[in-house]
Formats: structure tokens, C-alpha cells, sequence
């Protein structure tokens, strides 16, 4: 491994402190494309890695020199396990092509076997996919010599299916193509297949799961502006398969891609994908997770990407309330007076509401609730709702200015024990009573 990516690994790893998990998953780092698996009841995720471009370097805008891994047992706090294979360490691959774009990972008789696009020193492609094996998820991973035969794309995908087969699924030149696996799993059996029959548009990073014998193909579909995700179903590995529809709606917010993956943990079903959260720049993304149901004839159901995201929060750090579940009459926007990345509710108005679900009062005596607030109006008062039990009402007071911070409390005089949803509502007669970045439990 160069130099450049031990020095990025050792700071990966520095800050490799667990993150809180709303939307988006970490903050210290931008994540594109996020695979998401399952092994050894972990879940971990395999992203891209989105950095600011130098003049000159990387394609399509985005500059994607190497690979970390994360992981989390209970979808809130996030390991960052660093780097995993950087550009420089892909023998066949160009070393300032900044072209690892989406990558996957899956298991087979304990070995693990990392799939990655990366532009080919011999120029036979856009991208070539290169196979990486490891025997723990977190690596360290070997690299093969060279890229796996026959397949000329990007955005790897794997199934293993129930009898053991295994099929890759990959983009290039806006079609989606199949190709199963031969039993090394780094080459593939015959020519790779085009997928028939899915609507016209711009497709890419596709993404199957199989769930009670049905195989759903789904993929980042543009049909008019940005990707939307979108799916199809049939009842074999390599199609045919049947156009679904949609399952999250296309970003409009100056964003193109969405990528997605999908499966089922501890009983519930997640949907991983980006968005530009901390960057705002479409080349610079953060991960997201979102629960995803499905009807009673199997169907996906449509999914509203939220900031609240997964996993239950607990009460010993501030609240994000800015990460809310729903919200009526308020807006979120980044804050302007700190090092670190977050965000502020503002535009408050009053019988504003927020909701946050899942919180866990798991500490013995709460005496307070404190709030960061400012308001350069006359301010207004906080009432707070716990699963529907108004628990105080905290008046907040001009601070000086919106950009003036304070933070005011409140006694608690009620025992709270128990997962619960939180809901603010703010009265007041200003147009616009307060911001608040956060609030939390003492
Ligand atoms: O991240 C680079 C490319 O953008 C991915 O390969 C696509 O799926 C899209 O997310």
C-alpha cells in the first residue's frame, strides 16, 4: 500500500469513533453507493468514496479514489473500519483514475469476495470489475491480478441464490446485464446477458435480493431528470423480469444519482441509499437508511426517504431533532455557527410541529430536558410530547439574535422509562418563534 493510502487509512482510523446514526449514516466522511449485507449478525456497509476533485482528476464530476467499510449492530452507532482497498493497490487498474465506483460484497464458505469497478490501465473499457477476497468482512482483502474476464461496466452486484449459484449484475452503456457465476466466483460462466424488457432510461447500480422465492431486480432508474429507484420482479436469477415501478422518488433537489441496496436485519427490511446531505454538491454524498415494507401480495411499498433514518436513539448524547420523523410548518437548514457538520430547525411558526420516533429512556431519573435554542423575535414556548403525554412546556425568551445560541431547561416531574416517540410543538405569536439545534435528556 503507498503512502498516500496509509496516511488515509491511520486518519480513517482516528476518527473512527462510532458515529450517531440518523441521516446521514456518518459525517466525517462523504459515502456514495452503499451496499449493505449482513455477516455474522452484523450489518455492514460497502460504500464509495466521494472526495473533492483536484482540477483535472476523476470523471463525470466525481473524484473516487478508494473503499472503507462500516458497521453497526443496532443501526445507530457506526464503526468505521477505514480503508480497504485504495486505487494505488489495484494492480491492473490506473492509479490516479479515481474511478472506484460502486462496490459490493458477499460471502461463501467463509471466504469474502469484494466486487469494485475501477478504470483498466489497458483502456479496454470505462470500467473494469475487480475481485478482492478477505476472510473477515473488514478485511484485510488481497486483490487479484487482474479484472474478471468478460465483464465491461460498473456497479457489481451479487446473489448467491439458495442452491449455492452465483450471478453478478452490472451496468454499462445504460443497460443492466447478467452473467452467472463460475464456482471461484472471480469469473463468470459464458456471456453476460442484457436485461430484457425494462422501461427506457438511464439504469445503473443494479440490486438483487430474493425474498419468498420471488428474485426483485431493482435499480436507479431516470426517467425524467434524476435517478428515481425503481424495480421489477420475475422468477428467475436472469430474468425474465417484470417492470414494478418505483420505490423512492427521484431527488429534485441538484442531485442525479441515487443507489440503493436492500435487505432484511434482525426482521425488518432497510433500504440504503445517498443524497448530498452534508455537501449540498452532487459529487460529494452521504449514506442514508430508511425501513422499507412490503404488501401483503409482496409488493415494495413506496418508500419516503426521512432524516430521522433507523435505529433507536438513545438519551445519554443530544437529540438531532433537526433528523425529524415528520415535521408541519418549519424548515431544516444547515447551521451556520459551528466546526462540526448539523443542522437547525428554523422558519418556526407558530402550531409548528416535529416528531421523532424511537427514543429509548433506558437511565434511571431524568430531571431535565435542555434545548439549544435562538430567536430574535419574541420567542415562544416548547410544548413536549411524549407518545402523546404532554411531559413540560419550556418558554424561550429573544437570545439576542438567530445566530446567538442558548441553551434553556426545563424540570421533568414525571418518571419516563421506555421507547417512545417525541413530539415538539411550538406556540407563540411572532411570525417565526425560534430555532433549535437540539434538545436533550438529563
Ligand atoms: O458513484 C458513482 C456512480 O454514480 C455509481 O457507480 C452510480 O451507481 C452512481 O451512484
Amino acid at each position: 500500500m503507498k503512502i498516500r493510502s496509509f496516511i488515509l487509512g491511520l486518519l480513517t482510523v482516528l476518527i473512527s469513533l462510532p458515529t450517531i446514526a440518523q441521516n446521514p449514516l456518518v459525517t466525517h466522511m462523504y459515502t456514495a453507493d452503499p451496499t449493505a449485507r449482513v455477516f455474522n449478525d452484523t450489518l455492514y456497509v460497502f460504500p464509495s468514496t466521494d472526495i473533492v476533485c483536484e482540477e483535472g482528476k476523476g470523471e463525470n464530476g466525481f473524484c473516487m479514489p478508494s473503499y472503507n467499510v462500516f458497521s453497526s449492530t443496532d443501526l445507530t452507532t457506526w464503526k468505521d473500519h477505514g480503508l480497504i482497498i485504495d486505487q494505488t493497490d489495484v494492480p491492473w487498474g490506473r492509479k490516479d483514475g479515481f474511478g472506484m465506483w460502486a462496490p459490493d460484497c458477499v460471502e461463501k464458505d467463509g471466504t469474502y469476495y469484494y466486487y469494485y469497478p475501477a478504470p483498466p490501465l489497458d483502456k479496454s473499457g470505462f470500467r473494469r470489475v475487480g475481485v478482492a477476497t478477505a476472510s473477515k468482512p473488514e478485511g484485510p482483502y488481497t486483490v487479484e491480478k487482474d479484472y474478471m474476464k468478460g465483464v465491461n461496466g460498473i456497479d457489481p452486484n451479487v446473489l448467491i441464490d439458495d442452491d449455492g449459484r452465483a450471478y453478478i449484475y452490472y451496468g454499462g452503456g445504460k443497460e443492466l446485464f447478467v452473467a452467472e457465476l463460475n464456482d471461484d466466483m472471480k469469473s463468470i460462466k459464458g456471456k453476460p446477458q442484457k436485461i430484457e424488457k425494462l422501461p427506457d432510461g438511464y439504469k445503473e447500480g443494479s440490486f438483487m435480493f430474493k425474498k419468498n422465492g420471488l428474485y426483485y431486480f431493482t435499480f436507479p432508474h431516470d426517467q425524467s431528470g434524476s435517478e428515481e429507484i425503481a424495480y421489477a420482479t420475475g422468477k428467475n436469477p436472469m430474468g425474465p423480469f417484470e417492470y414494478q415501478g418505483m420505490i423512492m422518488e427521484r431527488w429534485k433537489d441538484g442531485i442525479w444519482t441515487n443507489h440503493h441496496s436492500i435487505l432484511e436485519y434482525k426482521k425488518q427490511w432497510y433500504i440504503f441509499y445517498h443524497h448530498h446531505d452534508i455537501s449540498n454538491d452532487q459529487h460529494l454524498r452521504s449514506m442514508r437508511a430508511d425501513s422499507l415494507f412490503f404488501g401483503n401480495k409482496g409488493q415494495i411499498l413506496k418508500k419516503k426517504a426521512t432524516l430521522r433514518g433507523i435505529g433507536i436513539t438513545n438519551t445519554n448524547k443530544p437529540i438531532q431533532i433537526d433528523r425529524f420523523s415528520t415535521s408541519k410548518n418549519l424548515k431544516v437548514n444547515r447551521l451556520k455557527d459551528k466546526t462540526v457538520v448539523g443542522w437547525q430547525l428554523d422558519y418556526i411558526k407558530p402550531n409548528a410541529y416535529v416528531t421523532y420516533n424511537s427514543v429509548n429512556f433506558n437511565s434511571k431519573n431524568y430531571k431535565k430536558v435542555i434545548y439549544r435554542v435562538s430567536s430574535g423575535t419574541k420567542g415562544g414556548t416548547i410544548k413536549l410530547y411524549l407518545d402523546n403525554e404532554l411531559i413540560t412546556e419550556t418558554k424561550v425568551a429573544n437570545t439576542g439574535s438567530w445566530d446567538t445560541w442558548k441553551k434553556v431547561e426545563t424540570p421533568i416531574n414525571k418518571k419516563l422509562k421506555g421507547i417512545k416517540n417525541i413530539k415538539l410543538v411550538f406556540e407563540g405569536e411572532s411570525d417565526y418563534l425560534m430555532n433549535i439545534d437540539w434538545l436533550k435528556f438529563e
